[in-house]
C-alpha cells in the first residue's frame, strides 16, 4: 500500500470526485510524479478525517504527516519534494499564486457556484444531500433553488470576471508563465469542479481559456483517467 493517501470529496459514485480544492492536489501530485492512493470521502464522513484536526478535504497523509488545506499541501509538497517539478518556481511566484488563490476563491468560485449549485446537490450521495442543503442555505441565506442562477447574464458575469486570465494567456502559455504551476492547477480545479457536476458550458468554445483548459487536460490525462465525467 502506498504511504501516501489523498482524501477527496466524492458524489454518488466513488470515482465522481469534484471538489475544486481536491482537484488542485490531484494535479499537483501528478505534476510532481508522486503516486498516491485515493480515498473517496463524503461531507458527512467527518470521522474518517478527524485525525487531520478539522472537517474539510483535501487531506493528505504522507509518510506519517497529515496535512490539510490545498494551499498548505501545495507548499508542503514543494518543500519536501523540492527535487521534483516545482509548483512555485520562486518565492515571488508563490506570493503571486497566493493572490490568484484569493481571487479565485473570492471572485470566480462564487460566480461559478451560482450556476452549478443545484447540479452539485444532484450529484451528491444521498446521505450528504440534507447536510449540503442545510449548511449551504445557512451560508447563502436563501434556499438553493433561490440561489441558483443559470441565466445568460450570470454566465456573462463569470466570463467577464475571467478577463484577466484571457489577457494573460494572450502573452504567455500558462497562468504561471512559460511553465505550468500551481496557479494553473487552481484555475483548472475550478473548471474541473463545475465540469464534473454540470453540463452547462461556462466558456465559449473559441475562448482562449477553453484552449488552455484543453491543453492541460491532455497533459494531465493520466491523473484524470476514470474520474472525469463522460463528455467533459
Ligand atoms: N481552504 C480549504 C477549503 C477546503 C474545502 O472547503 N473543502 C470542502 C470540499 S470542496 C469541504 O471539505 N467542506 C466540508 C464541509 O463543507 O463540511 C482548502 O483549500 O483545502
Amino acid at each position: 500500500m502506498s504511504a501516501r493517501k489523498l482524501y477527496e470529496l466524492a458524489g454518488k459514485r466513488d470515482n465522481q470526485v469534484f471538489s475544486p480544492y481536491c482537484w488542485r492536489i490531484r494535479l499537483a501530485l501528478a505534476h510532481k510524479g508522486l503516486a498516491v492512493q485515493h480515498a473517496s470521502w463524503r461531507f458527512t464522513e467527518k470521522d474518517s478525517i478527524a485525525h487531520s484536526g478539522q472537517g474539510a478535504v483535501p487531506v493528505l497523509e504522507d509518510n506519517g504527516q497529515v496535512i490539510h488545506d490545498s494551499w498548505n499541501i501545495a507548499c508542503y509538497l514543494d518543500r519536501v519534494y523540492a527535487d521534483r517539478p516545482a509548483l512555485f518556481d520562486s518565492p515571488m511566484s508563490k506570493g503571486q499564486a497566493l493572490f490568484i488563490k484569493h481571487w479565485l476563491e473570492g471572485v470566480i468560485h462564487p460566480a461559478m457556484i451560482k450556476i452549478v449549485i443545484m447540479d452539485i446537490l444532484n450529484c451528491l450521495d444521498e446521505k450528504d444531500q440534507a447536510y449540503f442543503r442545510q449548511s449551504r442555505e445557512a451560508r447563502f441565506g436563501v434556499s438553493l433553488e433561490a440561489f441558483e442562477d443559470k441565466s445568460p447574464e450570470q454566465l456573462q458575469r463569470l466570463r467577464q470576471a475571467l478577463a484577466p486570465v484571457r489577457q494573460t494567456l494572450k502573452l504567455q502559455p500558462f497562468l504561471s508563465g512559460q511553465g505550468v504551476g500551481f496557479a494553473d492547477f487552481m484555475l483548472l480545479g475550478a473548471f474541473l469542479w463545475t465540469g464534473s457536476v454540470s453540463d452547462t458550458a461556462l466558456l465559449e468554445s473559441d475562448d482562449p481559456i477553453a484552449h488552455w483548459r484543453e491543453e492541460l487536460l491532455k497533459s494531465y490525462a493520466g491523473a484524470l483517467e476514470g474520474v472525469l465525467r463522460p463528455g467533459f
